[in-house]
């Protein structure tokens, strides 16, 4: 199997062209394999580029234990950079088919090369049944919820995939290793949910930690980065175009006034190879 090996923020994942090369693997089970850090290539996600009849491409991602998310936003800018350079989609502005639904990626290009990828990731959805979270209808903003003992004050956001959001005063004082499988795999989310905890420094800043559904912590996190400029409006706490800055680097997230989230940052290529 050929593959290249890209990374959006030290967020890596293993682009497969399967459009070229079909894969008739469990790709949940290959998935597990080739993401593995020492038995395998190493990645935080497997990447499928395959054909669509309603958009321009269709992206599937499979997180490092084998499930597969509705989508990926570090993901979808390594993804969109590889289908314009490799004259796949040969257009600045494409569609992807996802299992969240359409997005729109558009490249931001210098002398041809995407130096950085701008994406429509579409708008949030905030109803509690959608997030999908158990409990009364309505929005979940500033909810508490109980983990080993402790109380959280949580958000809840869904950028096609779960994300519960707590603020924090100083997100290196958090525990994430041990918080976060619990709220990843709490009852009260029945298709799990990633974590991510907030720390506000101004209006126009934020710091952010992840715990990843399927994938534990991770360096930077596309959807989630998203999911916390939603949060931080729904709650008052910052303007709805802010910086966010990850331990592999920032991104910038607004929520724009057609309700549509837009994220902007880099995708970047690592190696190509063969497995
Ligand atoms: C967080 C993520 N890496 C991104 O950049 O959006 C998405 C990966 C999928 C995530 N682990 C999930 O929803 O299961």
């Amino acid at each position: 199997m050929k593959f290249t090996k890209m990374q959006g923020l030290g967020n890596d994942f293993i682009l497969v062209d399967s459009i070229k090369d079909d894969i008739s693997e469990d790709l949940g089970e290959l998935s597990r394999k080739v993401c593995d850090r020492h038995f395998g290539i190493g990645g935080d996600g497997l990447v499928l580029i395959l054909p669509s009849r309603e958009a321009d491409i269709r992206m599937r991602i499979f997180n490092p234990d084998g499930s597969e998310p509705e989508m990926c936003g570090n993901a979808i800018r390594c993804f969109a950079r590889y289908v314009y350079e490799h004259n796949i989609v040969r257009k600045k502005v494409l569609t992807v088919e996802t299992l969240a639904g359409l997005i729109v990626p558009e490249l931001i290009l210098e002398s041809e090369k995407a130096v950085s990828v701008r994406v429509d990731m579409g708008k949030p959805r905030l109803e509690r049944g959608l997030i999908p979270m158990e409990g009364p209808e309505g929005k979940v903003v500033n909810e508490t919820v109980a983990v080993d003992k402790e109380k959280y004050r949580v958000t809840c956001v869904s950028m096609g995939n779960p994300h519960c959001i707590i603020f924090v005063d100083d997100v290196n004082n958090v525990s994430l290793a041990q918080v976060g499988p619990s709220l990843e795999s709490h009852p009260v989310f029945p298709k799990k949910t990633n974590v991510e905890f907030v720390q506000v420094i101004n209006n126009q800043e934020v710091n952010m930690r992840v715990w990843e559904r399927g994938a534990g912590e991770t360096l930077a996190c596309g959807t989630g980065a998203c999911a916390t400029g939603v949060a931080c409006v729904l709650n008052g706490l910052t303007d709805k175009k802010i910086m966010v800055h990850l331990a592999g680097g920032d991104l910038v997230i607004e929520w724009a006034d057609n309700g549509h989230v837009y994220m902007t940052g880099p995708a970047e290529y690592v190696f190509t190879g063969e497995y």
